[in-house]
């Protein structure tokens, strides 16, 4: 049995990019170790109204359950109940160089232009990623593409960690999903699709169906009225096709053949919006069951008892290795 870890953070209403290249990855490792956490202190590293974190941390882990993850089966938690990560942060920042934090990409689009005022956070928040992840031994940990750079970086400080102080972490691999590595902007498809910069380029999980069709209707494509996968010069078309694929599970070879005799993107549009709805709207459903019932506090309670038992018992490991820890 592998150990899979992953997160996301509550920083904002969750869109289909995340659903696509994170969550609907999450359900396929439900009978191996797995930790789906909900990383709150991420969410942090950029300024959050304190109500507003605290609501957008019950959706997210409602989300999960109405996803399809099951707590029978895996660990849902919130990263601030278990103490161990931060913990673990501070030893994987003092591993990591200025240098390779200051290239990583996510950092150079957050922190562009902010100069003095750069939240500290955001530099030093690829430490703290790897340190999720290293803290349960993972093996695999799904993400979006967006993500492989952190996950390499992880696999550096695990390598120096091990070499300094002796073989302690497990070398975790990113598994990235198929189509749907990043998902685009339906309004600009050379920008990924974002829940911190949302917009009406941007479907978000608990959209109305009305509102779905009209954000797809309205999707940027382009005038040659002629369906082709082609991301270099059809980049518009190509990113709803890589949606099309990912959902109804056709290649891009047979959306194109289904289409071949229908001329513009019309019909196309009117049926990849009934398949993002027909996949959403019993997520919807459950989400509303489970955000009006009680369960949703007591999984959590659970979920951080049991990631703690696991994540203590590492940071010890380590914390002896290095001389933190008198035994
Ligand atoms: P923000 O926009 O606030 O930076 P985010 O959605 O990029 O947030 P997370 O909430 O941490 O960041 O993302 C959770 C997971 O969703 C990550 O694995 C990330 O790679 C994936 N993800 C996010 N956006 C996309 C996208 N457009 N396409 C594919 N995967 C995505
Ligand atoms: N860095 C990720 C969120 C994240 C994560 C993790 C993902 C934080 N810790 C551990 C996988 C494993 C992001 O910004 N999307």
């Amino acid at each position: 049995m592998s150990v899979v870890f992953s997160g996301i953070k509550p920083s904002g209403e969750l869109t289909l990019g995340n659903y696509l290249g994170a969550m609907a990855q999450f359900l396929t490792y439900q009978e191996e170790e797995a930790y789906f956490c909900i990383v709150n202190q991420h969410a942090i590293t950029v300024p959050q109204e304190a109500a507003e974190l605290r609501q957008q941390t019950r959706r997210l882990a409602a989300l999960y359950l109405a996803s399809g993850l099951d707590p029978e089966k895996v660990t849902i938690f919130i990263q601030s109940e278990v103490p161990a990560h931060a913990q673990l942060a501070w030893i994987m920042t003092t591993l990591s160089q200025m240098g390779e934090l200051e290239r990583m990409t996510q950092y150079k689009e957050k922190a562009g232009g902010l100069n003095e005022s750069i939240p500290a956070g955001l530099l030093t928040y690829p430490p703290f990623m790897a340190a999720d992840i290293l803290l349960y031994q993972a093996d695999v940990v799904p993400v979006g593409d967006d993500q492989q750079q952190h996950l390499e970086l992880t696999r550096t400080l695990a390598q120096r960690f091990n070499y300094r102080f002796g073989e302690t972490f497990k070398l975790p691999v990113a598994a990235v999903a198929k189509e749907t590595t990043r998902v685009m902007s339906l309004q600009d498809p050379l920008k990924k699709m974002s829940k911190s910069a949302e917009d009406s380029g941007t479907i978000l999980l608990l959209d109305s169906p009305a509102v779905i069709t009209k954000k797809i209707k309205r999707a940027v494509t382009d005038s040659e009225n002629k369906l082709s996968y082609d991301p270099e010069s059809k980049p518009g078309v190509s990113n709803l096709m890589a949606i099309y694929a990912s959902i109804s599970g056709l290649s891009y070879a047979e959306i194109e053949q289904k289409y071949a005799d229908i001329p513009g993107y019309g019909q196309f549009k009117l049926d990849l919006a009934e398949l993002v709805v027909g996949l959403l709207e019993p997520i919807q459903r459950r989400y509303g069951e489970i955000m009006a019932g009680d369960e949703l506090d007591d999984m959590l309670t659970i979920g951080a008892q049991r990631a703690s038992r696991v994540a203590n018992k590492n940071l010890h490991q380590a914390e002896y290795a290095m001389g933190l820890s008198r035994r």
